[in-house]
C-alpha cells in the first residue's frame, strides 16, 4: 500500500495537530476504516471545520444532510476517487463506493449479511436530523447505520467538550456550533463531568476516545463487559491514517 500512488483523496474534519492523531469525527472515521479495510490507497487532505461548505461547494458536491431548518449542511467524510473519475461525499455511500469498485481487494465483504437489529427508540432533538436515505441498497445496514448514529448522537453533549480543536479556529469552531444550537456560548451547550457492522459504532468510538479523557475513556472500553474495548481494538489494524 505504502508504495502504490493514491488513486483516492479522503477530505476530513482538521483537529488541532498533529491531525491523524486528533481526527475523531465519526462518520469520516467510518469511511477512513472502509478505505483501510478495502486496501485502497488514499491520502488525507485535512479541511478545517469552517470550510467544509467552501470545499464541497467548489467541488460541486451537494448536502449529504440538512439543517433542522432545511438548509444545507456541509460535511465530511468525502473522496475523490481518479481511478472512477467520481466523488462521493456520504461516509455510507463511499463504503458501497469501495464494495462496488474494490470488490476483490481487502476485506471481500464489507456489507456480508447478518443480523442486525438494535433499534434506538428515544427521540433525537438535535440541531441536524440524521441523513434519511433509501434502504434499497444495504437496508438492514443503513438501518443500522441510523440507529447507532442516533443512539450516539443523543449523548454527543457529553463529550464534545473534550472536542480537540485548534488553538487558532477553536473559538470560532465553538461560537459556531453554539449559535447553530441557539444557545449563547459554548459553555452552555457542552455538559461535563456528571452531568462489519462494527465499522458504524466503530467511526463513534473513535469519537469518544478522541474527546473523553484517558481515564474516562478507559472506563467506557469496560462497559457492557467491555465490548466497546474489544471492538475498538479489533478495528485498529484498520485506523491507520494515510
Ligand atoms: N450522512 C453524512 C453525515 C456526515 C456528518 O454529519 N459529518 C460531520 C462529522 S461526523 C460533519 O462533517 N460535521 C461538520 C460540522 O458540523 O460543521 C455521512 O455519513 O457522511
Amino acid at each position: 500500500m505504502e508504495d502504490s500512488t493514491p488513486l483516492v483523496t479522503f477530505y476530513d474534519i482538521a483537529f488541532g495537530p498533529p491531525m491523524a492523531e486528533t481526527t475523531c469525527a465519526p462518520n469520516p472515521w467510518k469511511a477512513r476504516y472502509a478505505l483501510n479495510a478495502k486496501a485502497v490507497p488514499y491520502k488525507t487532505t485535512w479541511v478545517p471545520m469552517l470550510d467544509i461548505s467552501k470545499v464541497r461547494l467548489a467541488m460541486g458536491v451537494p448536502a449529504a444532510r440538512k439543517f433542522a431548518d432545511g438548509s444545507d449542511y456541509h460535511t465530511l467524510p468525502m473522496i475523490t476517487d481518479s481511478s472512477t473519475d467520481s466523488i462521493v461525499g456520504d461516509s455510507f455511500d463511499i463504503a458501497i463506493h469501495m464494495q462496488t469498485h474494490y470488490a476483490d481487494s481487502g476485506v471481500k465483504d464489507l456489507f456480508p449479511p447478518q443480523k442486525l437489529d438494535y433499534v434506538f427508540e428515544h427521540d433525537l432533538a438535535i440541531f441536524a436530523p440524521l441523513s434519511g436515505r433509501d434502504e434499497g441498497v444495504c437496508g438492514d445496514y443503513v438501518r443500522f447505520n441510523h440507529n447507532v448514529d442516533a443512539a450516539f448522537s443523543a449523548h454527543v453533549m457529553l463529550m464534545a467538550h473534550g472536542l480537540p480543536f485548534d488553538s487558532v479556529s477553536g473559538d470560532d469552531v465553538r461560537a459556531e456550533f453554539a449559535r447553530r444550537a441557539g444557545v449563547p456560548t459554548w459553555d452552555d451547550l457542552a455538559v461535563r463531568g456528571e452531568k462489519r457492522g462494527v465499522l458504524w459504532v466503530g467511526g463513534w468510538l473513535k469519537f469518544m476516545k478522541g474527546t473523553l479523557t484517558s481515564d474516562e475513556w478507559e472506563e467506557a472500553r469496560t462497559w457492557h463487559d467491555g465490548v466497546f474495548g474489544r471492538l475498538f481494538d479489533a478495528l485498529e489494524k484498520y485506523a491507520e491514517v494515510h
